[in-house]
């Protein structure tokens, strides 16, 4: 049992200014995925599956949404010494600035984890997508006696220079780290790989940004102010001092901390055989409890997609595509390629009925979304046509932003009718 061991630190994000406008009115945590959960909820849920039942999630600005959402999905019991906290970037007598790293982050808030009885920090990244057992890997970090242990897994030559990378011994046992090189340098860092990895052309070890370090080694590292981040100096400065272990994991793990690598995450949910699987019993994602109502379809042919709870759809067609909850999609459209966030409250009948409402919320009659992502509460009006591609320059507006050929609609955007992008 390590329930007692353990505390788990989870980096929910610095500006996220890579995952804009998504974050532009909540903080990066709070960001929603595949239809019904956001972002926290994947290491907080893989926390809960690996029997680590105390987290505090750190985040740069604290957001209504991410507060509501903690508070309203983690409930443990009474008498359990369970809790997922949230701590944003406060300015003290002593600290006037926000966090200006992962290390600063951590050390900024020292003194709220130290008050509690543990052996070991486990440091998560907020923006990745997979699921995987901890308590493996705190297992083996006291089997090999190590002060620091990391997670790698296998990257190709083009993935190397976003990632920190290792060489070990053959004892897993890390000489060498270099945080994101540059692809000049990469041929003096391959590693000895599984047979499978080879084969995937995924030769250097990569680290996943998770590490266990012991409870001791790292009060003391904290004690230096002039380091503010762990992959650009914690760990580099450490390797040589202290024993570091590389816990090698080669299972299905992405990081989504882009426009581009988010899309990909949500809409790869519609493959036959989804590399992130939301259908195993024993590694659940937790989210919050909504009581929705059932999703009601009617005349829809619908092809690889992914429907959450309480939507009404009339749609002509949906294809690959993730479909959040309490979405509405109206007669004749068409949605390809798409991530539709949902809404957070339906219209009433008055109200619509009223006539009071514009563009109601969704999708309306006749559209044409394809490659786009539509955040929660947009309204699009009818007959409009999103032809997301690379075609696109990249682009604002007050209504849309585009990066590299996806259309992201803002959170609430109104689209008018007849519009085109
Ligand atoms: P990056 O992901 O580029 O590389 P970083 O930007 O420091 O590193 O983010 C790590 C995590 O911390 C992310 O979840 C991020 O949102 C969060 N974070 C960043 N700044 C923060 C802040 N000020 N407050 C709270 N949270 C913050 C890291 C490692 C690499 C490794 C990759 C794996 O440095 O060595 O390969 O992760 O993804
Ligand atoms: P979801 O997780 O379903 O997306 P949100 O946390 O964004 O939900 O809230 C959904 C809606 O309910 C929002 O309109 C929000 O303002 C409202 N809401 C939920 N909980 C509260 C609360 N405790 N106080 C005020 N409004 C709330």
């Amino acid at each position: 049992m390590i329930n007692n061991k353990v505390l788990a630190i989870i980096l929910g994000g610095g500006q996220g200014s890579r995952l804009y406008p998504l974050t532009a009115t909540r903080s990066k945590p709070a960001v929603p995925i595949a239809g019904k959960y956001r972002l926290v909820d994947i290491p907080i849920s893989n926390c809960i599956n690996s029997e680590i039942k105390r987290m505090f999630v750190l985040t740069q600005f604290n957001s209504a949404s991410l507060n509501r959402h903690i508070k309203n999905t983690y409930h443990f019991s009474f008498f359990s010494s369970a809790f997922v906290d949230v701590l944003a970037a406060e300015q003290t007598p002593g600290n006037k600035t926000w966090f200006q790293g992962t290390a600063d982050a951590v050390r900024q808030n020292m003194h709220h984890f130290l008050t509690h009885d543990f052996d070991y920090f486990l440091i998560l990244s907020g923006d990745q997508l997979y699921q995987m057992d901890y308590e493996l890997m705190v297992e083996a970090h006291i089997k090999s006696g190590a002060k620091i242990s990391i997670a790698t897994i296998p990257v190709s030559a083009k993935d190397a220079t976003e990632f920190g990378i290792m060489k070990a011994d053959k004892s897993n046992i890390v000489q060498s780290f270099i945080e994101k090189p540059d692809a000049s340098l990469l041929p003096e860092w391959t590693s000895e790989v599984s047979t499978e990895m080879k084969s995937q052309g995924r030769h250097y070890l990569a680290s996943m940004g998770i590490y266990i370090f012991d409870r001791t080694l790292l009060t003391e590292l904290m004690q230096n102010p002039d380091t503010n981040d762990f992959g650009k100096e914690i760990i580099p400065q450490s390797i040589a001092k202290h024993k570091t272990l590389s816990y090698q994991y080669e299972g299905y793990w992405t990081d989504i901390g882009n426009i581009d690598s988010f899309f990909e995450a949500n809409i790869g949910l519609t493959d036959n055989i989804p590399k992130f699987d939301l259908y195993d019993r024993k590694k659940r994602i937790y989210t919050r409890a909504r009581m929705l109502p059932t999703t009601k379809i009617s005349g829809t042919v619908l092809e690889h997609t992914v429907v959450s709870e309480g939507c009404l759809i009339s749609a002509a067609k949906i294809e690959r595509s993730v479909i959040g909850i309490r979405s509405r999609i109206g007669n004749d459209s068409h949605v390809i390629n798409t991530y539709m966030m949902g809404s957070d409250k339906y219209e009433t009948l008055d109200e619509i009925s009223s006539n009071k409402i514009e563009i109601l919320m969704g999708i309306g009659e006749r559209c044409y979304i394809k490659n786009a992502i539509l955040d929660k509460n947009c309204r699009i009006g009818d007959d409009v046509r999103i032809n997301g591609g690379k075609h696109l320059e990249n682009k604002e507006t007050d209504m849309y932003f585009i990066k590299e050929g996806i259309v992201v609609i803002k959170k609430g955007a109104v689209i008018p009718k007849g519009y085109v992008i």
